[in-house]
């Protein structure tokens, strides 16, 4: 892992049906983010909140989308910083905002590991695929659409930012999955993307799983993002975000997760997004979501033969 991080704040909200997840990077630096990470031996640049241009008023034939021209100033914003640490060398953190910034953060890394002719890997946690076009969102919600940008679905190209490279359906992992709509379902599979819903977890555990795809990651020397919803964990230990559906990770699933993820070396970006800190309990989940970064970049309790997976 690069040592230094820089940290990119993202005060999104116009991609998710209620407001609140503005305040989710300010939440996640008062939990203590920037002080855990510097304990841990990273160097830190937090480059602040980011801002976007304003929307320019785009619409769509699909009436039910909202902000569409908000969410395309953010992706374009996004990308564009984003590429710009990468391609310093430093590891990029994306503090979200709703989901839909990963149509900045995953468009940005992809472009730097394509020209560093890398392959670029995606693990996503989440309850939820994000795997609609903007033709077939029924919510028009464009949090639930950023899977389906970043791998290159038809119907964004004359609207979004255009992709320097895309990211192999093949190359996604999703995560955690519990809420899929029917579109998705469909389209997930005719595209290869690898889907591992709580049933897989129940089955198989975690460690098996990861572990698989894991090793396809470092089989083809690819770069790999990691994009941490909220939702992926339970909602009686997560309750801060919009989306809530039961049955998710477990305090302890979730934090094997960044263990493992940690003892890969693999990782090369993370967004945290969905926090809602307007739903939180005494920062919680805030708190929560700050000690599973923490442990994805090293914490451990006790120190152990690194295993190299
Ligand atoms: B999130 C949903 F219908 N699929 O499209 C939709 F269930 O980033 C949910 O994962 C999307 O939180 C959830 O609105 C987006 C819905
Ligand atoms: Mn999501
Ligand atoms: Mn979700
Ligand atoms: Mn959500």
């Amino acid at each position: 892992m690069a040592l230094n991080l820089s940290l990119i704040g993202a005060p999104v909200e116009t991609g998710a049906s209620q407001p609140g997840c503005l305040m989710g990077p300010d939440a996640l630096r008062t939990a203590g983010i920037i002080d855990v990470l510097r304990g841990l031996g990273y160097g830190v640049r937090d480059h602040g909140n980011a801002r976007a241009a304003p929307g320019n008023g785009a619409t769509h034939a699909n009436t039910a989308i909202r902000n569409l021209g908000e969410t395309i100033a953010w992706s374009r914003a996004l990308g564009d910083m984003g590429y710009r640490a990468a391609a310093e060398g430093e590891l990029p953190v994306f503090l979200g905002g709703d989901h839909s910034i990963s149509m900045g953060s995953v468009p940005a890394v992809t472009r730097h590991a394509a020209e560093q002719g890398r392959e670029q890997f995606v693990l996503w946690l989440d309850a939820h695929p994000d795997f609609h076009t903007l033709d077939t969102t029924e919510s028009g919600n464009l949090h639930g659409t950023p899977v389906a940008y970043v791998t290159g679905q038809p119907g964004f190209e004359d609207h979004f930012p255009p992709l320097h490279a895309t990211v192999d359906p093949r190359n996604v992992c999703l995560f955690g999955i519990r809420s899929v709509d029917e579109f998705e379902r469909e389209n997930l599979t005719r595209n290869g993307v690898s889907v591992h819903d709580m049933r897989a977890i129940d089955e198989h555990g975690v460690p098996s799983l990861l572990n698989a795809f894991l090793e396809r990651v470092r089989a083809a020397d690819g770069r790999l993002h990691v994009s941490l919803d909220v939702d992926f964990l339970d909602p009686t230990i997560a309750p801060a975000v919009g989306t809530t559906v039961p049955g998710g990770a477990t305090f302890r699933e979730a934090h094997l997760v960044m263990e493992m993820l940690h003892d890969s070396g693999l990782v090369t970006s993370l967004d945290v997004v969905e926090l809602n800190p307007f739903l939180d309990e005494r920062g919680r989940t805030a708190k929560l979501m700050v000690d599973l970064v923490a442990s994805l970049f090293g914490k451990r309790v006790m120190d152990r033969p690194t295993r190299s997976y």
